[in-house]
């Protein structure tokens, strides 16, 4: 006899599970039946249904373990064309680039064309920053804060906007308006292009490449004059270097010539029979700025190897390995930005990296990538056969063919894009991840806190990387000194303060716009993030030295909160919905108002976290008083005349109804206000003003799309949520299944990966006890009738595994990672869940 979890009756089911689970734990897994009365007789069921657990566990395993190695590789039959130039533009895609494969250890990145003849690999190393620290702040700004915030509670939009707009930008270009690779901001760039030109142009047969996700390779392969010829190449994160291996099926094959080059400021010189690449970047002020070196070392078994300040040329060896390594003087410390000796890091990764087999340094990076990528498995398919290419898939999903292990693939690409770009360590994931082939890369592939930023980290914790989550942090934590500056200059205020953009200078000042560049709530939603790696980890040492962060983001609303006339409630302002505009009554169209929906609930967010905060780490004080009234004061959204959830204070038109943005929503995803449990009007008013967006063209970018599938799968709404996935695998990927803005922007992929995890599995909403509810298959389309997850994770710090047929959950592992109890629901049942030391609780339907 099975567990059933019983409708509501909750209290009957909660004694016989007690009952049940003290009688029979034991220290491996639990299973729990539904019979007192035949406790005695199930104990001896339960061994022998023990033994069948451990064996089938056994078997599952190895069969998983094969399963878990379900093919999941990007791959095509074609190169993609090295000898196509990139189109100056920094804002064009290159369609080629487009098609090649990425690789990164989270500070190196590379795009691999695959082109036989004249290959290319194109570079990036993540601090490749033009610009450098300078000063954008304001001292203008304060004395015209109060006239503007009367105007507004007066409804004089225009006039207010008029006056924001020229008092309130930051001094100077600021980002260039997404042009700045010229100016103080800087853009993040292309390190170069790496080239092995074999010198020959003769046709190739059975050409594959493929981008192999199970274990972060790329393998090239194809035959030419009777020989076979395959590259595999890797990015190794305990190596720091990027390993090329080039093999043949006869000896003597191998003959090439390496060259290194980008599209200005570098010099190639040969040092040790080694091949670099050097130079400096502009700082924006008509100067040098940030240092770089790239630096190449062939391997070869038989063969020689020659260097010059030109090339490296490798004649007749049986196999080589490449080794390349690069590095900036960059480093995340305000106010300098400098640090690190790029020559001797770049000798020191080749010196120890060439000492080591290919074997070696192959099998030290799969240990560590395995690490991460291997937690999680997703499955909607048994018997995926994987026998067509990749861009093929692509074209006949858009005709309308199913194929839904592109789901599958979309969701661990979207993990291994992000383990890829945001190592432990490293910089975090910018616009483009890690991946820019341009000098002028689109909005200078920077951190928008507006959006974009959040959304790389979206998968962070509940697709069990939380160590990706990291970098994130260290970049908030680099921005409250100068923002601390921006805070005092621009509004008097204490604490620090951030505004939609950032980048790796430590930029906090308003954007050279109003209309976007006023988003006075982006430091508080970045702060999000830290009460979220919390919540998913439990990692009170986190907590502590994140703590003062926190701090000063409290202190500086505190000082911007102003209370609001006509209500007499705490309001956020002049600030933005961001980057949305309304109708003023008089016909003006404007973006500054006091008290967008968006402030208001990011700023009741980051009160709530620091709530939450100081009553973990029982810190009582003045602020943790003054936080908590404020919190009772703030003014939040109402639901309008239609129905919809109010994105403003005051009901105003919208001049674009299908507005990519859905900032008013945050409260619904990635915030946790507005939930169907807590909140039923609210999340309807939420769900209407997601059907109006969409009714008038909304999601129509990357982005955009993968947002609007966490938003239906909060709401429980499966089939939106999946005609969302679609909108994106139809139209905001490219050949390589980088996410579209268009532009390439790689936040699709991560909202992707963590829009499908928010409809498998959910635990936002507390359950009152000061633990969380945790929701089973959400919002799982029809589609999708069969399938299983893995390693999930919940908030509580609780790891799950799924099963499901017919639509119907069959399964689920819930692996508590801690004793605090917890509830879990599917549908309309319920349990909660007391773990008491166990490590894994089995529930069956
Ligand atoms: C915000 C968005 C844009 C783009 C840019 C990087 O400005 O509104 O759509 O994603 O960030």
């Amino acid at each position: 006899m099975q567990n059933k979890l019983g409708g509501n009756s909750s209290q009957s089911v909660r004694t016989i599970l007690n009952i049940h689970l003290k009688l029979i734990i034991d220290d491996t897994c639990v299973s729990v039946f539904f019979c007192d009365i035949c406790i005695r007789k199930n104990l001896i069921l339960m061994k022998m249904h023990r033994y069948f657990i451990v064996i089938s566990l056994v078997f599952t395993c190895f069969l998983t373990g094969l399963h878990a190695q379900t093919s999941l590789r990007l791959w095509y039959d074609q190169p993609a064309n090295a000898s196509m130039r990139d189109d100056p533009n920094g804002w064009k895609d290159d369609a080629e680039w487009l098609k090649a494969l990425p690789l990164g250890n989270g500070s190196l990145g590379a795009m691999v064309f695959g082109d036989v003849n004249k290959e290319r690999i194109q570079l990036n190393e993540e601090s490749m920053w033009s610009g450098s620290k300078d000063d954008n702040d304001n001292p203008n700004a304060f004395q015209y804060l109060d006239s503007i915030r009367t105007l507004l509670f007066k409804g004089k939009f225009r006039e207010a906007t008029e006056l924001t707009n020229r008092t309130q930008i930051c001094k100077g270009v600021g980002s260039g308006l997404g042009n700045g690779s010229t100016a103080p901001f800087g853009c993040f760039q292309t390190l170069g292009d790496l080239w092995i030109d074999n010198g020959s142009n003769k046709d190739f047969q059975n050409y594959k490449r493929e981008l192999d996700l199970n274990n972060a390779v790329v393998r090239v392969s194809y035959d030419q004059n009777g020989v076979h010829f395959l590259r595999e190449i890797f990015i190794s994160s305990p190596d720091k270097v990027m390993v090329a291996r080039f093999t043949a099926s006869k000896p003597g094959q191998i003959s090439f010539t390496c060259s290194m080059n980008r599209p200005e400021r570098f010099r190639t010189y040969a040092e040790n029979n080694q091949f670099l690449m050097s130079g400096a970047l502009s700082n924006g002020k008509g100067g040098n700025g940030l240092e770089y070196q790239a630096r190449l070392q062939a391997v070869s078994k038989k063969g020689r190897v020659t260097c010059s300040d030109t090339s490296l040329t490798v004649k007749g060896a049986d196999e080589v390995m490449l080794l390349l390594s690069a590095s900036t003087d960059y480093k995340l410390s305000y106010p300098s930005y400098k640090g690190r000796n790029y020559d001797s890091i770049t000798a020191n990764n080749i010196l120890q990296a060439a000492k080591k087999p290919y074997a070696k340094l192959l099998k030290a990076h799969l240990k560590e990538f395995h690490g991460y990528f291997d937690r999680v498995d997703f499955s909607l398919h048994k018997n995926f056969k994987d026998t067509v290419s990749t861009d093929r898939r692509l074209v006949l999903n858009k005709t309308g063919a199913v194929d839904s292990h592109l789901y599958e693939l979309m969701f661990q690409y979207g993990r291994y894009l992000l383990i890829s770009s945001s190592r432990p360590g490293c910089l975090p994931a910018n616009l483009q991840g890690i991946w820019a082939n341009k000098i002028q890369t689109p909005w200078n592939g920077d951190y928008h806190t507006d959006v974009n930023i959040e959304m790389n980290y979206w998968p962070a914790e509940v697709t069990n990387l939380t160590e990706m989550h990291l970098p994130m942090f260290d970049l908030i934590s680099s921005l409250v000194e100068p923002g601390e500056k921006t805070a005092q200059v621009q509004y008097h205020a204490k604490g620090w303060v951030v505004h939609p953009i950032t980048n790796v200078w430590g930029y906090t000042s308003p954007g050279e716009g109003a209309s976007w560049g006023m988003h006075t709530g982006a430091a508080a939603w970045i702060c999000q993030h830290i009460a979220e790696h919390y919540r998913f980890t439990g990692d009170t040492v986190f907590l502590r030295r994140m703590y003062p962060v926190l701090e000063g983001a409290v202190e500086f609303y505190l000082d911007w909160l102003v209370k609001d006339p006509r209500t007499g409630m705490l309001v956020s302002g002049p600030a933005v919905s961001p980057e949305n505009t309304f109708l003023a009554p008089d016909g003006s169209q404007s973006q500054i108002s006091m008290g967008p929906s968006h402030d208001q609930e990011v700023i009741a967010q980051l009160f709530e976290d620091f709530n939450m905060v100081t009553a973990e780490l029982d810190i009582h004080n003045e602020l943790v008083n003054k936080a908590s009234l404020a919190l009772k004061r703030l003014a939040r959204p109402g639901i309008g005349s239609d129905g919809r959830l109010m994105e403003w204070a005051q009901e105003f038109p919208e001049v674009e109804p299908g507005h990519r943005h859905i900032s008013h929503l945050f409260a619904v995803h990635p915030g946790s206000q507005i939930n169907l449990i807590q909140t039923p009007l609210l999340a309807a008013a939420a769900e209407k003003s997601l059907d109006y967006r969409i009714a008038h063209g909304g999601g129509h970018t990357g982005w955009s799309a993968a947002w609007l599938v966490s938003q239906y799968a909060r709401l429980h709404q499966a089939e939106k949520a999946k005609t969302d996935l679609d909108v994106i695998l139809t139209k905001s990927v490219s050949p390589n299944l980088f996410g579209m803005h268009p532009p390439f922007q790689m936040d699709a992929n991560f909202g992707t990966t963590a829009g499908i995890a928010e409809m498998l599995l959910q635990s936002h909403v507390p359950d009152g006890e000061g633990a969380w509810i945790i929701e089973l298959l959400p919002a799982l389309p029809k589609s999708w009738s069969k399938g299983s997850v893995k390693g999930l994770k919940a908030r509580g710090n609780v790891t799950i595994d799924l099963s499901w047929k017919g639509g119907k959950l069959e399964k689920a592992l819930i692996y508590p990672a801690t004793d605090k109890a917890f509830e879990v629901r599917y549908g309309n049942k319920s349990v909660r869940i007391n773990p008491k030391g166990k490590k894994c609780i089995t529930l069956k339907i």
